[in-house]
């Protein structure tokens, strides 16, 4: 990256695409963002929440007495008060139902039980240990493997009739297409492979404040959500209130990476509080409260199986999944698609048959699902075919490279159709894999390699392609709960020549506020440091379903281009006017309209706003002012795919894995801001090297999570990273009006499969194949030994 294509945030070029500093920046790192504990109103109480000390116990009796005899104590609530109100349950994004407060059982450690609103937080913190909860301990099931055994204790026997664990089946592809394949393939690889529990640990917690008007009728609540107007729909929906009386407002948010979409609890305790209080009532959950018991991510055990020809020609890939939903299910998936993207699991390969099965179970454990820069399991998805890709590469002992190579789509079967009814957009996978490898210079990696093991080193080398689909989605057959996933966009064009977008996505540090207002740069010619992007509250944006599943370039970013063309529209009309010319004789050029044949003639987009908002005349049916709206709903998702090179070392005394090197291709089709772009990557590499080194969030038999707080969930640091190097290639989504396709969590999708091939690529002399994540120094001890690690 060199710095003079960087443009301070401030100055008047670039118009449009481009690298540009983050305009918000300036006000984030001088500590003048506004997070949602930021928020101070008058009269404000605090909430603390009870939580479960155990996974499964049923709840004999609560006594709150000494609890609401603390001086500074205002209310104590429990689910018994809850029910009164009809609001001890609350809908979950899957369709299931989430105890806001337990009211017969506890079902996962760190469950919510009672909550207390004081005058300041440590008081009420210190009245949760008055609380007297008497609980009567029921047998856990902590292992999916074991939640559908007969005798098995039954997590949900709050829904009617339940008798067992199970959550649903589904499944996908071809089973007898498949079989058919893989009977007559010459070589069958069968892996399992176990997708940990992790958690997306954003660095701020989640959090609310809410503070209801009772003479108005009006609740305004400022929370951690990654989906303000979606949120606010379901608040309107549980709570009974009119959704026009109902305010969400998404300050700065310190990170998401999916751990934001879902409703918690706690938001909705923060609501209950402020209608009984009468006061504003604000809840910030504590680093370990986020960690046991919000969005959990992953937790899929998969069986992968791999058909070939033993020149290495892969015919059909098919795999086994159980998933651990944990106590409620409650993951964020588009409604149709209860296992969310993982139909993408056949790659970016050109196969003929493939069949998937996914069961889901209950257990005694967190609920949550999906969050994560996961692109809704499409982690798990790219996870599983990069690593049984990589076993057939083993059994075939074919270079992976070349293996991956021989099976890649083609350019010219695009837009292509998956054997699981995917359509890929677009995609020229070659030169990025050729990319990966020139800069990585794989074939002298390989060399060094060979030399190296001689001298009894252990150099890994490890490669991962992958093919994303971002972007839901589509209305016809996406929608979270009944709503649509489409996005609106409102752009109003001042007098002066300034400009205001409204988005109904939002930021939580993907840099919405930079990008958004280069895109219509783009498009209308007025500088991106002269339009400011607003988001995060329903009161000021246009309705839409929010930032997750790298969406909002692919939706909100597409409906930001079509409004500023529409607002182009209208301003070449009025030009005319001004010009005295016909339409059709005006020529665009960035930032004005031209007489085609005579330059000279021309009026600027700051011009034409004044002369729509000024006095005089406009063309015939034209309504005075600069604005427009609009509603995107997209044609189909974005398919942005990438090419990783990962280069490890493993200690051959103490097992420990160092990343020497990681090489990242992305192709995200046009591209807005190279520089956020390459800041995404960054932290989404980052991510992929957390969880295939050491992030997990485990249990004990107990259903003790052990997983509780930074010293116990460890995430990567500086240290434990390399300098990333990074390269592009540009395929356009040909359906999207700017070409752009998502990459907001490519990163983390794609780099996991590359660090663990690398590790088992570096374990080679000892005839490993495959080791889980993550991959801690004891477990590569294991796999050196050849013990298996239970996980
Ligand atoms: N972008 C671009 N050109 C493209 C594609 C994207 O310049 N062709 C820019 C976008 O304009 C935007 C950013 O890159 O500023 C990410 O865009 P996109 O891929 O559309 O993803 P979203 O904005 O929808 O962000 C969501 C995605 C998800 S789902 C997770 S999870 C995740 C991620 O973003 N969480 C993040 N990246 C994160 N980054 C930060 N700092 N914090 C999080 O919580
Ligand atoms: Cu699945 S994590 Mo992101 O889609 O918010």
């Amino acid at each position: 990256m060199t710095a003079v294509e960087e443009t301070p945030a401030g100055t008047a070029e670039p118009v449009g695409h481009g690298r540009m500093l983050r305009k918000e920046d300036p006000r984030l790192v001088r500590g003048r963002g506004r997070f949602v504990d930021d928020v101070q109103l008058q009269g404000m109480l605090h909430l603390a929440i009870l939580r479960a000390p155990m996974a499964h116990a049923r709840i004999v009796s609560i006594d709150t007495a000494a609890a609401e005899a603390h001086p500074k104590v205002k209310a104590v609530v429990t689910g018994e008060a809850l029910a009164e109100k009809g609001l001890a349950w609350m809908p979950t994004l899957s369709n299931d139902v989430q105890a806001v407060l337990a009211t017969d059982k506890v079902r996962f450690q760190g469950q919510e039980v009672a909550f207390v609103v004081a005058e300041d937080h440590y008081s009420a913190r210190d009245a949760l240990e008055l609380i007297d909860v008497e609980y009567d301990m029921l047998d856990p099931v902590v292992d999916a493997r074991r939640a559908l055994e007969p005798g098995s204790p039954v997590v949900r026997d709050d829904l009617d009739g339940k008798d067992d664990n199970h959550v649903f089946d589904w499944e996908t592809g071809d089973r007898a297409a498949t079989d058919a394949v893989f009977e007559r393939a010459d070589v069958v690889v069968s892996e399992d492979l176990v997708y940990p529990r992790v958690h997306p640990a954003p660095m701020e917690t989640c959090g609310a404040v809410a503070d209801f008007d009772s003479v108005e009728g009006r609740l305004t609540l400022w929370s951690t959500t990654q989906a303000p107007h979606a949120h606010r729909t379901l608040y309107a929906m549980v709570a009974g209130l009119p959704e026009h009386k109902i305010r969400v407002v998404a300050p700065d948010i310190g990170g998401g990476f999916g751990n934001k979409v879902p409703i918690y609890p706690g938001y909705v305790c923060a609501i209950v509080a402020s209608l009984v209080v009468g006061r504003p009532v604000k809840w910030m959950e504590d680093r370990s409260e986020n960690l046991v018991s919000t969005g959990f991510a992953r937790d899929y055990i998969m069986r992968g199986e791999i058909a070939a020809t033993r020149d290495g020609r892969i015919l059909g890939i098919r795999t086994n999944v159980l998933a651990d939903h944990g106590a409620f299910n409650a993951q964020a998936a588009p409604s149709k698609y209860p296992a969310g993207f993982f139909g993408v699991f056949t790659g970016s390969y050109d196969i003929e048959a493939a069949h998937a099965e996914v069961t889901a179970v209950y257990t005694n454990k967190a609920p949550g699902g999906v969050a994560y820069a996961c692109s809704f399991r499409i982690t798990e998805a790219v996870y599983l075919v990069e690593r049984i890709v990589d076993c057939l590469a083993h059994e075939l002992e074919m270079d992976p490279v070349a293996l991956r190579s021989k099976n890649l789509i083609r350019p010219e079967q695009f837009p292509y159709t998956t054997r699981t009814g995917w359509v890929y957009d677009s995609g020229d996978y070659e030169p990025t894999l050729r990319e990966a490898l020139r800069i990585s210079g794989y074939d002298e990696l390989r060399k060094e390699q060979e030399e190296r093991r001689a001298r009894g080193e252990l150099m890994g080398i490890g490669v991962s392609f992958f093919t994303e689909a971002v972007g839901a989605g589509p209305r016809k057959n996406m929608d979270i709960l009944g709503l649509g996933m489409a996005d609106g966009c409102e752009l109003r064009v001042h007098p002066t020549g300034k400009a205001v977008v409204r988005l109904s996505v939002q930021t939580q540090g993907q840099g919405h506020e930079t990008t958004f207002a280069q895109i219509v740069a783009e498009e209308i010619g007025i500088p991106p440091q002269d339009i400011d992007v607003l988001h995060g509250d329903t009161d000021n944006t246009p309705f839409g379903l929010g930032t997750y599943g790298s969406r909002s370039t692919p939706v909100s970013g597409a409906a930001a281009a079509l409004v500023a063309r529409k607002v182009r529209d209208k301003a070449r009309i009025i030009a005319s006017g001004m010009l005295e010319a016909n339409v059709t004789d005006l020529e665009w050029t960035k930032g004005a309209f031209a007489v085609k044949g005579d330059p000279d003639r021309s009026v600027t987009i700051q011009e034409i706003a004044l002369r729509a908002h000024g006095a005089g005349d406009l063309p015939d049916g034209i309504e005075g002012g600069l604005e427009a709206q609009v509603c995107y709903n997209p044609e189909n998702l974005t398919y942005p795919h990438g090419a990783y090179v990962c280069v490890v070392d493993v200690d051959p005394d103490t097992a420990q894995v160092s990343v020497r090197r990681f090489v990242a291709v992305d192709d995200c089709g046009t591209r807005i801001n190279p520089m956020i772009i390459e800041g995404q990557v960054h932290g989404g590499l980052a991510d992929g090297v957390g969880m295939a080194l050491m992030e997990m969030i485990p249990f004990d038999e107990e259903g003790n999570c052990l997983g509780g707080s930074f010293m116990d969930y460890l995430l990567p640091t500086a240290l434990e990273v390399p300098d990333w190097e990074t390269g592009h290639t540009v395929t356009p989504s040909p359906h999207h009006p700017i070409g752009a396709k998502g990459v907001g969590e490519s990163a983390t999708v794609g780099s996991p499969p590359a660090v663990v091939n690398a590790v088992v690529d570096a374990l080679k002399p000892f005839g490993v194949r495959h080791a889980d994540m993550p991959l801690t120094p004891s477990r590569v001890w294991d796999a050196m030994r050849g013990r298996a690690t239970p996980s």
